[in-house]
């Protein structure tokens, strides 16, 4: 299926517009914030909005009209002519995604003569009906009552009573599997269920292939659609199944209230230490039905509810929820580095003023009051990926935050004091693993084994939180950064951090190179991204442009470029995790990528390749100064695509500038 997200069926120029990046900057100033940032799109995964409007359900807010209206208008405009939603927007059908969808149209009043409706329940019945939707599938029904609980493994909220030092301690788990399962392991011990009504009652007859009443729960617990799984259970996860199926049948009354007790503690720190927001989508609805079932009508169940709409957005496709609050402090970032080395600062100044004071005020101030209880590194100096509010740093966020402060800080009306600058150096030399690399939210507190006990079916390499090649070279080249502007104030013991580390991240980047000279990427699509993060990460670490590693990246790039000149990637290859050709050839994102990497590694020696990369993406500049949209850039967990929606604004306009700042011609003639 193809999804038209709104600029693809725009004109493209032929010929390439006068001066690229003053259009392209003039741009971006249009639409900046009034609060100095950028906020985007950030749309793509088909499971969240039905999260949004299952707790509306659940809790008896009715959506307003208008919203209800536009949520059915986008969820439409997402199905696949097979009748089926995929797990994200260009995706194949998914039996989970095209479950909740189902659910959440009829939930908004869409009967089942609807044709929309009755192509989904075609879908669902031709995979066997909503019990074989994968666990996350299954969870969610649970709540609404459309499943019984005895049809899912078991999720103990007594996990979180484990010692600390145990092995199988959720506190090891990656923070994003880690307060999904939080939340859900308290509805799951209570055994939480939204009371029937009429349009739940009806849906236990729709949804599945024998009476609801017959079904045999227990044997649904591993019926899962074949073609949703991404991989196979492990034997280690299906022991562990079979164990705790036993503790749960013996399971002490006593003990399940005080482990309740402790989940919902826990629950509550991390919406009062987010504003309410939570560290993602997810969990943000499994959270606030928690504390409905816990406590309906308090101020703290309130607020939660209050801050739900934070994830809805106007998308270029239409309202929905997003991946994230917003992807704000990462965008205007880049927004600010690409500003900078195009030397247009002073041109643009307000904007460049702006975009500063954003980055100023959202950098996290503190660490959280008793972080140590609810297993939370230090957050004091880093920057999230979407505002302070939001309270969750992340080491790539807090690298490009510290490069874009740097970078802006001459233009600045009120600079950032160094010792907040020193405080995020700090925070991200506390982050770095053992292995020399750095990974995402926190610092690694698992071996890679744990992955063997990932049970979502759907998703890859959830369960722990280890170094990669984004985060590394993110981490060096925000470290090199802070070295080169303000090493003089580091002090002896810091400068020797910061040279150790970088010393120590240099070999761990090596180490993650493919044999064809590549790196896979974990978070943008997909080695193109990967490639340009490990080359700039060595050459920031001291590497020679002419180092092997670096020659051996720009040939593998070399060999990708399209026939138009630009260089494309097909999400597959996050799948497949080999290289996969985009079918609509050079992508502007990509093609970005590929420039920066092949810039830095030598302007001279792959001059021509270059040349042509530039022209392939002035040519296809829009009037106004925009890019058109095209395909997903952005993915998490292998599987699941994402729009990033100003990757083709300032990757662009970034490429474009570093490419002229080394002698490259933006126009021809
Ligand atoms: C994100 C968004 C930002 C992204 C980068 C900073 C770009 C990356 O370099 C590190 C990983 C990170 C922080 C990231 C991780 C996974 C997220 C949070 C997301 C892709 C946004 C949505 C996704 C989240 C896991 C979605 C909910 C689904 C679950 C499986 C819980």
């Amino acid at each position: 299926m193809s999804i038209d997200l709104g600029g693809a069926l725009e004109p493209t120029p032929h010929a390439a517009q006068p001066d690229p990046l003053r259009r392209g900057f003039s741009y971006l100033q249009s639409i900046q914030s009034a609060n100095g940032g950028w906020h985007g799109d950030y749309d793509g995964p088909l499971f969240l909005l039905p999260g949004y409007i299952f707790v509306h359900h659940v809790t008896g807010r009715p959506l307003g009209e208008t919203e209800r209206s536009e949520f059915i208008t986008t969820l439409r405009r997402a199905q696949n002519d097979d009748g089926s939603f995929g797990l994200h927007l260009e995706g194949k059908g998914y039996l989970f995604t095209t479950v909740l969808n189902y659910v959440a149209l009829r939930l908004m009043g869409v009967p089942t003569t609807d044709p929309h409706a009755q192509r989904a329940l075609a879908f669902i019945g031709a995979r066997g009906g909503a019990a074989a939707v994968p666990s996350w599938g299954k969870y969610w029904l649970a709540v609404l009552n459309l499943y019984s609980w005895e049809g899912c493994h078991p999720v103990p909220p007594e996990l979180w009573l484990l010692p600390r030092a145990a092995p199988l301690h959720p506190s090891r788990f990656w923070c994003h599997c880690r307060v999904v399962v939080l939340a859900v392991s308290y509805l799951y011990g209570r055994r939480f269920q939204a009371p029937l009504d009429p349009v739940l009652t009806a849906l236990r007859q729709e949804l599945f292939a024998e009476p609801f009443e017959a079904i045999d729960w227990r044997a649904m617990r591993d019926y899962v659609c074949a073609d949703d799984r991404y991989f196979e259970p492990s034997r280690m996860l299906k022991a562990v199944n079979v164990l705790l199926d036993h503790v749960e049948r013996r399971m002490p009354v006593a003990l399940r209230r005080r482990a309740l007790n402790v989940v919902l503690d826990h629950i509550k720190h991390e919406q009062i230490s987010t504003s309410f927001i939570d560290i993602g989508p997810v969990n943000k609805a499994f959270d606030t039905i928690a504390l409905w079932a816990a406590e309906s009508h308090s101020e703290h169940t309130r607020s939660a509810l209050d801050a739900l709409p934070q994830y809805i957005f106007d998308c270029e496709r239409g309202k929905t929820m997003q991946s994230y609050n917003s992807s704000e402090l990462w965008d205007t970032s880049f927004v600010a580095i690409a500003l900078a080395e195009s030397g247009r600062a002073r041109e643009f100044e307000t904007m460049a003023e702006e975009a500063y004071r954003f980055i100023n005020e959202n950098q996290v101030l503190d660490d959280f009051d008793e972080r140590e209880i609810y297993y939370r590194d230090p957050s004091k100096g880093g920057w999230p990926f979407s505002n302070r509010a939001h309270g969750w740093p992340i080491a790539d966020c807090t690298a490009f935050g510290l490069i874009a402060a740097l970078a802006l800080g001459p233009y600045a009306k009120s600079p950032i004091g160094t010792a907040r600058l020193l405080d995020a150096v700090d925070l991200l030399l506390f982050w770095q693993n053992e292995d020399g690399g750095w990974g995402t939210y926190e610092k690694q507190r698992a071996g890679r084994w744990l992955e063997a006990l990932n049970a979502s079916e759907i998703f890859g390499d959830i369960m722990v939180d280890v170094s990669q090649v984004e985060l590394t070279s993110a981490t060096i080249q925000g470290l090199a950064a802070a070295r080169a502007r303000l090493g003089d104030r580091f002090g002896l013991m810091r400068t020797h951090k910061v040279d150790t580390a970088i010393t120590r991240g240099e070999p761990f980047l090596r180490s993650l190179q493919c044999s064809d000279g590549s790196w896979e990427g974990n978070w943008g699509i997909c080695f193109t991204y990967g490639t340009w993060f490990g080359v700039w990460g060595l050459l920031d670490a001291g590497v020679k442009p002419s180092d092997p590693a670096i020659t051996r990246a720009a040939d593998f790039l070399r060999a990708k470029q399209c026939e138009d000149g630009g260089w494309g990637e097909s999400y597959e290859s996050c799948i497949r995790r080999e290289y996969v050709q985009h079918p609509q050839g050079g992508q502007v994102a990509m093609t970005a990528w590929a420039l920066l990497t092949l810039v830095r590694a030598s302007p001279e020696q792959h001059r021509e390749a270059i040349e042509r990369g530039v022209r392939f993406l002035t040519q296809r500049q829009l009037a106004n100064g925009d890019w058109p949209q095209q395909g997903m850039t952005g993915v998490f967990n292998r599987t699941c695509m994402l729009n990033y929606r100003f990757y083709r604004n300032y990757f662009p306009l970034w490429a474009l500038a570093l490419a002229e700042k080394n002698g490259i011609a933006l126009q021809r003639g």
